[in-house]
């Protein structure tokens, strides 16, 4: 069992603690009173260190970090100014006048670094950096220039015609450039003018001239003074041109003209063994010579590209009628050949009548291009007499008989295919 304490013990107790408190009480005041005094020795003594000196001036004020400090004097009623660098700006007085009291006015000031970035100069998504007296810009993709104000770099992928480009060793079948069509400028300070350049095949195009953007030159000089820039396409790349020509022809060595590709001589052909392999103007043809077959006579090669007739059989009357040979001949021309002009010659080696007879068979395209006329005795002439628009095939036969008092000997048929070609090159 716990007994009650007596009302006596009680009271003792409590005394004892109140002393304990006030004691303490009593030292913690007198110790702060002791702080305070200090303090305020401290105080009173900063205060007649900064605000006067013991000779009648005010204390020399510090130039402030990035700025200029104009004014030496420190006696009463004198100013100092204050400047700050470029790309800094002043925080606080812009100047401080030294009073009769020989403490200074106002706040001391600083020079603190402007945020160009504040305005927020990148455009299109451009991150801005602040740098002193300057910002730059980091751009996102797809965007160029200062304040991230043009678009692009693009990147031009050239892409040369594989089938044209086979035979040139000069150009790979897949030339791919990889130059920007848009590039930074090279500029310089003279007396205090910015200079700025281009690379060449580049220019400065607008206001800015940070960037520097190619030049067309298939739309600038379309017409030149010396005639088209290209004979036949031209192709805009980053810092200059090219021209291009059509499937079948390669770009001339100067760069203007297109050359067909000769694919007979260079094994470029799918023409088979017993076919021939005619070059055309921008392609080739593979053709086949046969001999004709007809009732009355039989016919023989002599050669990849003429058929002669087989002696004819004694009571073969229609026989001696027939073609004794028929040759083939094979042409390749420009569209829109000028015209008249002489396609083809027929002579006869060894005439045996008195007459020669030259004449044009068929009808049709044939008839409506071409005629056939004797050039001297001997000879009879293809002639082209009106320009023909490519692409086409045209079958002109000229016909060459012999006659002696009026009766034929013999009968010599020459086929030429002529083949037109799209192009005026
Ligand atoms: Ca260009
Ligand atoms: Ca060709």
């Amino acid at each position: 069992m716990i007994e009650c304490p007596s009302r006596m013990e009680m009271q003792s107790s409590l005394k004892q603690v109140q002393k304990l408190l006030s004691d303490q009480e009593a030292a913690y005041l007198q110790s702060l009173r002791t702080l305070r005094k200090k303090l305020n020795v401290l105080q009173s003594a900063a205060t007649k260190e900064t605000a006067k000196s013991n000779d009648g001036t005010c204390l020399k004020l510090e130039t402030p970090a990035n700025g200029r400090k104009l004014g030496k004097a420190q006696t009463p009623g004198h100013e100092v100014h204050f400047l700050c660098d470029p790309g800094y700006e002043l925080v606080g007085a812009e100047s401080r006048v030294c009073q009769e009291s020989l403490t200074w006015s106002g706040q001391q000031p600083t020079c603190q670094n402007i945020d160009e970035c504040a305005s927020s100069p990148c455009l299109n998504g451009g991150t801005c950096v602040d740098e002193v007296n300057q910002f730059s810009c980091i751009c996102t993709k797809g965007w160029a220039g200062v304040t991230c104000q043009s678009p692009l770099p693009t990147f031009f992928v050239t892409m040369t015609n594989t089938s044209a480009a086979t035979s040139s060793a000069a150009v790979s079948p897949h030339t791919v450039s990889l130059v920007p069509a848009v590039r930074p400028s090279r500029c310089t300070q003279v007396q205090g003018t910015t200079h700025c350049t281009c690379a060449p095949g580049y220019t400065i195009s607008g206001h800015d001239t940070s960037t520097c953007t190619d030049i067309d030159e298939c739309e600038l000089f379309h017409m030149g003074q010396a005639g088209r820039l290209c004979l036949h396409g031209c192709v805009n790349t980053p810092g200059g041109y090219r021209c291009s020509c059509p499937a079948g022809y390669n770009v001339t060595p100067d760069g203007r003209n297109c050359k067909d590709i000769d694919e007979c001589a260079t094994r470029q052909n799918n023409c088979t063994r017993d076919q021939l392999c005619i070059n055309t103007y921008g392609g080739f043809q593979c053709v086949r010579v046969d001999c004709p077959r007809i009732r009355n006579a039989t016919y023989s090669k002599t050669s990849p590209l003429r058929c002669e007739r087989n002696p004819c059989s004694v009571d073969n009357k229609l026989c001696p009628q027939a073609p004794n040979s028929i040759s083939h001949h094979h042409l390749s021309v420009v569209s829109n050949l000028s015209a008249p002009r002489t396609m083809f010659r027929v002579s006869a080696l060894r005439p045996m009548g008195d007459t020669l007879r030259f004449s044009l068979l068929g009808r049709g395209l044939a008839r409506r291009h071409f005629t056939v006329q004797r050039s001297d005795r001997q000879t009879g002439e293809l002639v082209l007499v009106s320009p023909v628009q490519g692409p086409a095939t045209i079958e002109a036969e000229v016909e060459m008989t012999e006659l002696d008092k009026r009766v034929q000997l013999a009968r010599y048929i020459t086929k030429v295919t002529v083949f037109i070609s799209q192009y005026e090159f």
